[in-house]
């Protein structure tokens, strides 16, 4: 039996391994690591609130109950505040951005653009969600911190992931050199190494889309979906992007939402759920594209809480719904 290796532990390697490592990101990915565990226990008794009380009650031990993306919010704020290596956090749940108080002398390097606890609305039915996270390196340490400091191309991220709370806690994360998959191991309270290395399928048997919306797609979007079930390929839709994106990791297939009449530039927000996702996905050996066939990863964002269509997955399918876009859409494909 391998032996056991921690999240801290890979971390710490990974950053000895990179000359140019200042131990600066090592600090924000296992204040991350520790929000995940903090997060996690409390989507582990969700199903218990209404036990131990509903949200807005007082619980035994007197704290206000929290919805859990409220609660998820305020703890990857409070883990991420603690290094002063991160200067402001761009968060699904704040409108504006937060910025972090600074820790004695530490000048922050580093932006973090977040969705503390995507698919929530899965919680009230037992059905897995995730964090997913994105770090920025700050490019002018001179310049006050303000939006315009967050609208990075994907290209530019230094680190994206997430943590899927699911049958079991795991947090997939990529600095850029391959996809590593870590298992919370309760009984030690460690993130252990379970999934070095992942690699996503070339393609896969599943497609997921959320069908109810197959008359509001373009028509190319509809003709790519008719060729999936031509196929025979299998509708997988969790309603929860990290897990439906995790699926693919491992057992290939596409993931896609198209620009709908209630979404025409897609619901997906750019910054904190496609872009880290499409990181880790193409360091994974996958594609992510959207709609008008742009590499979701050189998109220059207008604003940070900017929405985009996307097509994310294994390679060949990814590739095989450009080529239907190509062929059946009626808007001019530059
Ligand atoms: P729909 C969750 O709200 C989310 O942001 C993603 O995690 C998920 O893939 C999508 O929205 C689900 O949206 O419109 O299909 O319910």
């Amino acid at each position: 039996m391998s032996r056991i290796v921690t999240l801290d532990e890979f971390i710490l390697h990974n950053e000895n391994l990179q000359t140019s490592s200042t131990g600066k990101l090592t600090k924000v990915l296992r204040d991350i690591g520790v929000a995940a565990k903090i997060v996690n226990r409390e989507v582990n008794k969700a199903g218990l609130v209404n036990i131990l009380g509903i949200e807005g009650s007082s619980n035994s031990s007197g704290d206000m109950v929290q919805k859990l993306d409220i609660f998820s919010n305020e703890k990857m704020i409070a883990c991420l505040s603690n290094s002063g290596e991160v200067a402001a956090i761009v968060s699904e749940e704040n409108e504006e951005l937060i910025h972090l108080p600074k820790v004695k002398t530490i000048k922050p390097t580093y932006l973090v653009a977040m969705d503390p606890l995507d698919g929530s609305s899965n919680i009230d039915v037992n059905v897995s969600v995730g964090t997913i996270f994105g770090i920025y390196q700050i490019t002018d340490p001179e310049a006050d911190i303000t939006d315009k400091s967050f609208l990075q191309k994907g290209c530019e991220v230094i680190a994206g992931g997430y943590v899927l709370y699911g049958t079991s806690t795991m947090l997939v994360y990529t600095t850029g050199n391959g996809v590593n998959g870590f298992t919370l191991d309760p009984s030690i309270g460690e993130f252990c190494l379970s999934h070095p290395n992942i690699k996503i399928p070339s393609r896969g048997n599943y497609y997921s889309v959320n069908q109810g919306y197959y008359l509001k797609f373009d028509v190319e979007m509809r003709r790519y979906i008719d060729y999936c079930n031509d196929l025979n390929l299998r509708l997988r839709y969790i309603g929860s992007m990290v897990s439906d994106v995790h699926r693919m990791l491992f057992q290939g297939g596409i993931f896609l939402y198209p620009n709908t009449r209630k979404y025409p530039h897609g619901k997906l927000r750019l910054l904190y759920e496609c872009i880290p996702m499409s990181m880790v996905v193409e360091q994974a050996g996958g594609k992510a594209i959207n709609c008008q066939l742009e590499r979701i990863l050189d998109i220059s964002p207008i604003n940070i809480h900017q929405r985009a269509t996307i097509v994310i997955g294994s390679p060949d399918m990814v590739d095989e719904m450009e080529n239907f876009v190509k062929r059946y859409s009626l808007s001019e494909i530059t």
